[in-house]
């Protein structure tokens, strides 16, 4: 098997805060105007990139974006220098600044959609950047998020985002999963939209449609054959489940998921059971975690499902799960009843410490992207885009020499802190061998 997943992790970045952006997503609410600690967030994020590599899993980075933009606060009206711009902002329009500035493209899962080279007739890996439409910030990210990519994957097909238009929303990889007997053979892909045209019946409105998620399959060139379509439960996404990966994850021939969360429930468990046994010769190992046993909104507090689940190098099947899940009883009795089960493929559990982005409702998972590359297409990725303990070493540095370690909502409005951004990825760029690729570096 020469194909592998890489799991490219956002780097978080300077301006990391609380401001209660999420639509549907209740951390975020929650924690809105807490001060943050970006320092902390960034370096909890590299802490489980080497968590990952000690497993044996391949590790990419993914830089953060230029903020505050204050080239979109211009375009919403603002005139002047950077911190006339943003001295306006903070005064006129205090949530459009929190918008500019906030870290989203910390989470990577949310970046593009992603296909492998072996699962076209054309050989390349095809990268659908996400239009993230449903809200302000994160419709900023998708422009840097295309370039980034495109410097990252030189050989890829990046395509351009959806059109920007809320009957087009898309999430990217949040709501897509994988599913194959080896990353080589044959894969059914499995998207799940929240909306079908205009009839919500949910409390939040519903992030990703179906019109986006077949727009996606179409442009990875996907066979009809391929590709399984699910709608989430109206009850997961009001319980806060505002991306599908907040209440299943899969890997390989895997699928860990709760009861409640597609709405057809077993039934479409056994459509995608169906599919990857017919495409991919193999029966689907499906986990579905009863509600009686781990309540919805325990799932939800929890992020059990937002976990990682990675094949070690070792070759043993690896859940990397938020902390939280200790401080869910409910979902520490699933875990440690799971442990023992023949039925639950998973050999081991590893717990990571992500407390600052699981306060904006981004847990592990939400913070990789996953990305199967062959050893050749590996090798033809920008130079610093794969980490090692040694390259984390020099994050972890570079993240201590620039990063505040205190950011409170008002400190979003100082022009030393746009400063301090800017000198961070400049440094940055170098490192990974990017070259320019921020609005301030042209
Ligand atoms: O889009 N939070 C992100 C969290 C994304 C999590 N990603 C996945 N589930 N894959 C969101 O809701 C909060 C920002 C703030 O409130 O400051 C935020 O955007």
């Amino acid at each position: 098997m020469t194909a592998v997943e890489v799991n490219f992790d956002g780097l978080v970045g300077p301006t990391h805060n609380y401001a209660g952006l999420g639509p549907g997503n209740l951390a975020s609410q929650r924690n809105r105007a807490r001060e943050s600690d970006p320092r902390g967030a960034a370096l909890e994020g590299l802490a489980k990139m080497r968590r990952m590599v000690r497993l044996g899993v391949p590790q990419g980075v993914l830089p953060p974006h230029e903020r505050p933009d204050t080239e979109a606060l211009r375009r919403l009206g603002f005139e002047g220098d950077d911190a006339r711009v943003l001295a306006a902002a903070a005064r006129h329009a205090p949530d459009a600044l929190a918008a500019c500035a906030s870290a989203s493209a910390m989470w990577a899962a949310n970046a593009a959609t992603v296909r492998p080279g072996a699962d076209g007739a054309d050989g390349l890996v095809h990268l659908v950047p996400a239009n993230l439409v449903s809200a302000l910030h994160r419709s900023l990210e998708a422009p840097t998020t295309t370039r980034i990519l495109r410097r990252l994957f030189p050989d890829a097909r990046v395509h351009d985002p959806l059109p920007a238009s809320t009957g087009m929303g898309d999430e990217g990889a949040a709501n897509h999963t994988r599913l194959c007997a080896t990353h080589d053979g044959p894969a059914i892909h499995v998207f799940v939209h929240g909306i079908d045209g205009d009839d919500q019946v949910t409390r939040f409105r519903p992030r990703q449609t179906l019109a986006a998620s077949r727009a996606v399959a179409r442009l990875m060139q996907l066979p009809a054959e391929a590709v399984v379509h699910v709608r989430q439960s109206p009850g997961a996404i009001d319980a806060g489940a505002f991306h599908n990966d907040v209440v299943c994850v899969g890997d390989r021939d895997v699928l860990l998921l709760h009861e409640r969360a597609f709405a057809g429930g077993a039934a479409d468990v056994d459509r995608i059971a169906a599919a990857v046994e017919a495409r991919c010769g193999v029966p689907l190992r499906a986990v579905v975690v009863p509600a009686s046993q781990v309540p919805l909104e325990d799932a939800v507090r929890s992020y059990l499902f937002n976990s990682q689940l990675v094949a070690a190098g070792d070759g043993r099947t690896v859940l990397v799960a938020p902390a939280e899940v200790r401080e869910t009883p409910s979902v520490a009795a699933w875990l440690a009843a799971a442990a023992t089960d023949p039925h639950v493929p998973i050999d081991d559990v590893e717990v990571v410490d992500v407390r600052q982005s699981m306060r904006n409702g981004g847990g592990p998972a939400c913070l990789r992207l996953r990305v199967v590359l062959t050893r050749a297409e590996r090798d033809r990725l920008a130079s610093g885009a794969l980490v090692d303990e040694a390259r984390i070493d020099a994050l972890e540095a570079w993240v201590r020499t620039h990063y505040r370690d205190r950011l409170a909502p008002a400190d979003l409005a100082d022009p030393a802190l746009l400063e301090e951004c800017r000198a961070a990825l400049d440094a940055l760029t170098a490192m990974l061998g990017l070259g320019a690729v921020y609005p301030f570096q042209r």
